[in-house]
């Protein structure tokens, strides 16, 4: 299925519903007196964040969200119905930004998305300028995107001594409405840093259940996966793979720079290093880079906790690789493994079961 990450949705709330404005009418009651009831209040849009929605995929097709607006007042001093919230389902992690709202449209019509000038340029957005409006991080949590407006005031409301029947009576409150930018930031205990071709997604594949495509070209992984890892004790952890990285990600070369904000939230980052160099690299110039452009996308990833995962070192180029590396990063924790032949994805359990007990 297609993973949806990021998508610029248009909400608007029900308006409230127009006040009532009407007279009793009853046979041997004469003059009755004003009878119009309250316009029911229109629904609102809310946000839920739910463990079982893992993309924003289904905002994708619908991105035009509109709540139902409230009924009208009705005689006999009768509220107009309210209507209903609109829930809509997000998954967990989902960020949420305020557009700039062109107000160029009739605020009681849903525009076309056609119609609507672009917020910005380009189709992708890259939020990191934007401040978030709402952090959708725990399961269940609700938050309300655009509230849905008041009922208006039916005529019986404006009875007094004086106005013994009044025609008055307002319009709804138009519900909230506008641009949104939501943007989904993984939540993931552990994320998975390294060129292509590293054995990023062999690892995921070797220690939990998820199932992310391996090949032996670059740029297999298109998008982020998510595995959950039992680390012993009815522990769990999750470990998330992302598209490799190259130089000059941070600029937006290749395909890994999109996608570094899935692991903005993760505790510690897993370095892994192809320690054969099968494609004529160098493991220790590769993490080099891999460090400076994670500072240069967000000095905040540069600072997590991080340990090298040595991986390829069933092959026989690695092991010089190995002495050159502890050699350069003495204090950092390396790891020699070889997921492809299965080999050290114990230690690599051992690790994680460590690192959560740490953060404890
Ligand atoms: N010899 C050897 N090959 C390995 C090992 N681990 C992975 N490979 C091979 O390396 C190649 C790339 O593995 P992937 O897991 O797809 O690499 P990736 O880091 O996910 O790559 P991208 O998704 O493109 O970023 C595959 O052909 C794997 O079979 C290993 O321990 N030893
Ligand atoms: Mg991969």
């Amino acid at each position: 299925m297609k993973f949806v990450d990021q998508i610029r949705i248009y909400a608007k709330a029900g308006d409230g519903g127009r006040g009532g404005c009407s007279f009793r009418r009853e046979k041997y009651i004469p003059n009755g007196g004003p009878d119009g009831g309250n316009g029911g209040n229109g629904g609102s849009v809310i946000l839920k964040a739910d463990s079982d929605t893992s993309s924003l995929v289904a905002l994708y097709f619908e991105p035009l969200i509109k709540a139902k607006p409230g009924g009208r007042g009705q005689s006999n001093d009768c509220t107009g119905r309210s209507a209903d919230d609109l829930l809509v389902r997000v998954p967990i992690g989902t960020l949420v930004y305020e557009l700039p709202t062109p107000k160029a449209h009739d605020p009681l019509e849903i525009p076309d998305e056609d119609s609507l000038p672009e917020p910005t340029e380009k189709k992708r957005i890259d939020p990191r300028q934007l401040q978030a409006i709402f952090d959708l991080s725990e399961d269940g949590q609700e938050v309300c995107l655009c509230q849905g407006g008041h009922g208006g005031r039916g005529n019986a409301t404006y009875k007094s001594s004086t106005n013994r029947a009044p025609r008055q009576f307002t319009e709804g409150e138009p519900g909230q409405e506008g641009w949104f930018l939501l943007e989904l930031q993984s939540i993931a205990f552990a994320g998975l840093v390294g060129f292509p071709n590293a054995g990023k997604s062999t690892l995921l594949n070797a220690i939990s259940a998820a199932r992310p495509k391996v090949a032996s070209y670059p740029f297999t992984t298109l998008h982020p996966h998510i595995g959950v890892v039992e680390v012993g004790n009815y522990e769990r952890v999750t470990v998330a793979d992302i598209p490799g990285l190259i130089d000059g990600a941070h600029d937006n070369r290749g395909l890994g720079h999109e996608f570094l904000r899935h692991i903005l939230r993760c505790q510690h980052l897993l370095f892994v290093l192809d320690l054969a160099g099968c494609d004529g690299r160098d493991p220790v110039t590769d993490l080099e880079i891999l460090r400076k452009e994670l500072r240069l996308y967000d000095p905040l990833l540069a600072e997590k906790p991080w340990t090298i995962l040595a991986n390829k070192t069933d092959l026989p180029e690695a092991e010089e690789n190995l002495a050159v590396l502890r050699n350069r990063f003495p204090r950092q924790t390396i790891l020699p493994v070889a997921v492809g032949m299965g080999q050290g994805v114990d230690d690599i359990k051992k690790l994680l079961a460590q690192l959560a007990e740490n953060d404890k």
